[in-house]
């Protein structure tokens, strides 16, 4: 495999099936492919809604033909509903429930809710009232969960067989988890981790500690995080956590504590089942245990939204290949394409306001190619150099897929 860094030399010498220039690029606009892409939705839709499941009622407003329903506590949002404009919306992003979401009655009287702080010189309870008296930040997000690529895992591991789609770009506000640490008198001494415990109602007759979402993360994520009622300019509904839900920016999904009731500095990681077995990096064939990593922070990682196998063929000519990178907590330097399943890569174009290191950057490669059969990958480099790899970690649980390779499609073009 080879880095072709000239795109006007590279698709000028490969012109038999790759033709182009690096002018003509940028001659195109974006809305010179609206078009057919538009059209091409435009007649899957229809299809996908008669097909769509009910959604669960926490969850009914969203827009099932956009979804993929696995289970009513994991909707995942369809390759092809991406789109191109950066920002997820809440009608299409993704659902995960590791427990049957809370009665809607806790968004009555929002203000009302009540978060605890321990592991600070003044513990106590603050109600979102005080909380939103403490300071005021919005940041761009990717949210992912750690089980995202699990389908691609040839081990076929036990759970949501998610491809792309648990992943979505959305605006958080709220205040800064440092502003309340200020406001407590600071932290306690030696603490090491922020530790979020989720406010579902726990089944009766197990042990709270082994269904309980309480996740412990270092507490250098102290710098970003954010506590937040409010998503893409909405109050933050049930499905995504509302009234207030924890944002660790750059960490996988799971981190991320939806409902969150209880927040404490600790000296040690929760010895709750999820945060001690759950959500570990085991190896294939091995048992979780709390020795081995667990998911944190997210790797560098990019797919591609479009053109996709699943919309139809191609037609021959100009096509925009294009889709999203993120790196966790690094900003995206860079992301390459190939339309050869890997062995030549072009520098592809960032498009679209850079809303932040924690956010997706999309990506498009203007191209023409001939009638044909196109393997279209893309690989993303983050600010610190590091190459997005190309084959994913094996381990049980089909955790942290960010394999180039694993996230090919094939496209026809006629
Ligand atoms: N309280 C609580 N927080 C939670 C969860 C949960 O079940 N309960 N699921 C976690 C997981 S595994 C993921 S991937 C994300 C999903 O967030 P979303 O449903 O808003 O997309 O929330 C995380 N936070
Ligand atoms: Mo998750």
């Amino acid at each position: 495999m080879s880095t072709k860094k000239n795109p006007s030399a590279l698709l000028h010498a490969r012109r038999q099936w790759l033709t182009g220039t690096a002018s003509a690029l940028g001659a195109v606009g974006l809305g010179s492919w609206m078009g057919p892409a538009a059209a091409q939705t435009a007649a899957a839709a229809p299809a996908a809604a008669a097909a769509a499941k009910p959604l669960p009622a926490y969850a009914a407003w969203k827009n099932a033909a956009q979804l993929i329903q696995h289970s009513s506590s994991t909707l995942e949002t369809r390759r092809s509903a991406f789109g191109t404009s950066v920002i997820t919306p809440a009608s299409q992003l993704y659902v995960r429930n590791n427990l049957p979401a809370p009665d809607a009655a806790i968004l009555d009287d929002r203000d009302a809710w009540t978060l605890s702080v321990e592991g600070v010189k003044n513990p106590r309870s603050l109600r979102l009232a005080e909380l939103k008296t403490l300071g005021l930040e919005t940041v761009a997000t990717v949210i992912q969960c750690s089980g995202n690529g699990r389908g691609f895992f040839p081990s076929k591991p036990s759970g949501t067989p998610w491809t792309v789609g648990a992943a979505g770009c959305v605006l958080w506000s709220g205040v800064p988890l440092r502003n309340v640490v200020t406001a407590l008198g600071g932290l306690a001494d030696g603490m090491l981790y922020i530790t979020g415990t989720g406010g579902e109602k726990l089944p009766e007759g197990v042990d709270p500690g082994s269904v309980i979402v309480e996740r412990s993360v270092p507490i250098k994520a102290l710098e970003d995080a954010l506590l937040a009622w409010e998503m893409n300019g909405e109050p933050l509904s049930l499905a995504h956590g509302g009234p207030l839900r924890l944002i660790v920016p750059g960490y996988q999904g799971v981190n991320n504590i939806k409902y969150v009731k209880s927040l404490a500095f600790t000296a040690q990681e929760s010895k709750a089942r999820i945060m001690s077995h759950g959500y570990r990096m085991t190896p294939a064939g091995a048992k979780a245990a709390p020795d081995q990593p667990s998911v944190l922070e997210m790797g560098v990682k990019s797919w591609i939204n479009g053109p996709l196998p699943e919309t139809g063929p191609v037609k021959e000519g100009l096509v925009q290949i294009h889709g999203v990178a993120f790196g966790g907590t690094q900003a995206i330097k860079g992301v390459e394409v190939s339309v050869d399943g890997g062995k030549n890569w072009y520098p592809a174009r960032l498009v679209g306001p850079d809303l932040g290191r924690f956010a997706w950057r999309q990506f498009v490669l203007s191209v023409r190619l001939p009638a044909g059969s196109y393997t279209l990958a893309s690989r993303a480099t983050d600010a610190q150099g590091q190459v997005q790899a190309e084959l994913r970690e094996e381990n049980l649980s089909g955790y942290n897929n960010n394999s180039w390779r694993d996230h090919a499609v094939t496209i026809t073009v006629v």
